[in-house]
């Protein structure tokens, strides 16, 4: 494939998810809007690396004025933080295996890629039991299996409600073996990549990679085989159980930092507001059916339907309480 040709694919692709989203929104009478971003503040985990290596900057917030001598009629600061603080993308180049690819930093990938739907694979059960939790390749032929093939150029969104962690110490998870969170296993990743051609992997831990995965073959393999391929990550989402197993899109633009590897950013779903309608049309019947008669999606299955519908007009929920 030519590099025009690939371009062209992937905006087809990012097309083609389109065309399904405003399918479903024609037969559910509306959207609404997730956010999925954790509040930016000094009080939010960092990322913390062995001793040996460069470490990430804490988030930094400092008034400049407020509507004070310093400034009579405005508010503003100055902030500095790490390119991989709270809520964020990574860009191919962040990892090695990505460093040569074409328009591998944020400041260059295709605005076609900031809007693309999502598969949001339910992990909650599996984390609860299990912080080392792997996600494999047969709980992604589970997954299809109920919800049809993750389509090319989807995001792939592993809710494990670890974002529900509000103490920063249950949240980081590390004892004298390391980090101990969730995340996807060697093959599982290769999978994704090299058999549906996601556009990328998103998570509610600190990495894309479970906390383990310094040990694993590759080291970080979701970083190692994603970012060689082009593909992306978002890391610290939440609010991934309100949303339906596909059908919605995630809106993620990384800010335009030249040559960035990543950034924090704002990122949200636009969902059709009755769940899964789009993959009824699409696939054999479904059990899981409601007392008002909508199936449930995958990890909504746990939130009540009135819990979503509130969340229409209150679409952002409170922010992460002080730590
Ligand atoms: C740097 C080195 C290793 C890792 C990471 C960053 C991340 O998880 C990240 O935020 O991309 S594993
Ligand atoms: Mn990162």
């Amino acid at each position: 494939m030519t590099k025009k040709t690939r371009k062209k694919a992937g905006a087809e692709r990012a097309a083609s998810g389109l065309h399904a989203f405003f399918r479903g929104l024609v037969a559910t009478g509306g959207v609404r809007l997730v956010d999925l971003t954790q509040t930016l503040s000094p009080d939010f985990p960092p990322i913390v690396l062995p001793p040996e290596f460069g470490q990430s900057r804490p988030f930094r917030i400092e008034e400049i004025s407020r509507y004070d001598e310093r400034g009579p009629a405005w508010y503003w600061n100055n902030v500095s933080f790490g390119e991989h603080s709270g809520t964020h993308f990574d860009a191919p180049i962040h990892w090695i295996s990505g460093r040569d690819r074409p328009n591998n930093s944020v400041d260059t990938l295709p605005v076609e890629h900031f809007i693309a739907p999502a598969c949001v694979i339910d992990c909650s059960a599996e984390a609860k039991a299990d912080a080392d939790f792997l996600l494999t390749v047969r709980h992604i032929a589970a997954f299809e299996k109920r919800h049809g093939r993750i389509p090319a150029g989807s995001w792939v969104l592993m809710c494990t409600d670890w974002s529900k962690r509000t103490d920063p110490v249950a949240y980081q998870n590390l004892d004298e073996t390391g980090q101990h969170t969730p995340g996807p296993d060697p093959d599982c990743v290769r999978f994704l990549v090299e058999e549906r051609d996601v556009l990328g992997f998103g998570t509610e831990t600190i990495g894309t990679d479970a906390g383990q995965a310094a040990h694993f073959a590759p080291p970080y393999p979701c970083h190692y085989y994603m970012h060689g391929a082009g593909k992306y990550g978002l890391q610290c989402l939440c609010n991934l159980d309100r949303l339906p197993a596909t059908g919605a899109l995630i809106v993620a633009a990384p800010l335009k930092i030249l040559e960035g590897s990543g950034s924090p950013l704002r990122v949200f779903a636009i969902a059709p507001v009755r769940g899964n309608e789009i993959d009824e049309r699409r696939l054999p019947p479904q059990p899981a059916v409601t007392r008002s008669g909508r199936r449930r999606s995958a990890c909504a299955r746990r939130a009540a339907p009135e819990t979503n519908r509130r969340s229409l007009r209150r679409p952002a929920p409170a922010a992460r309480p002080a730590r």
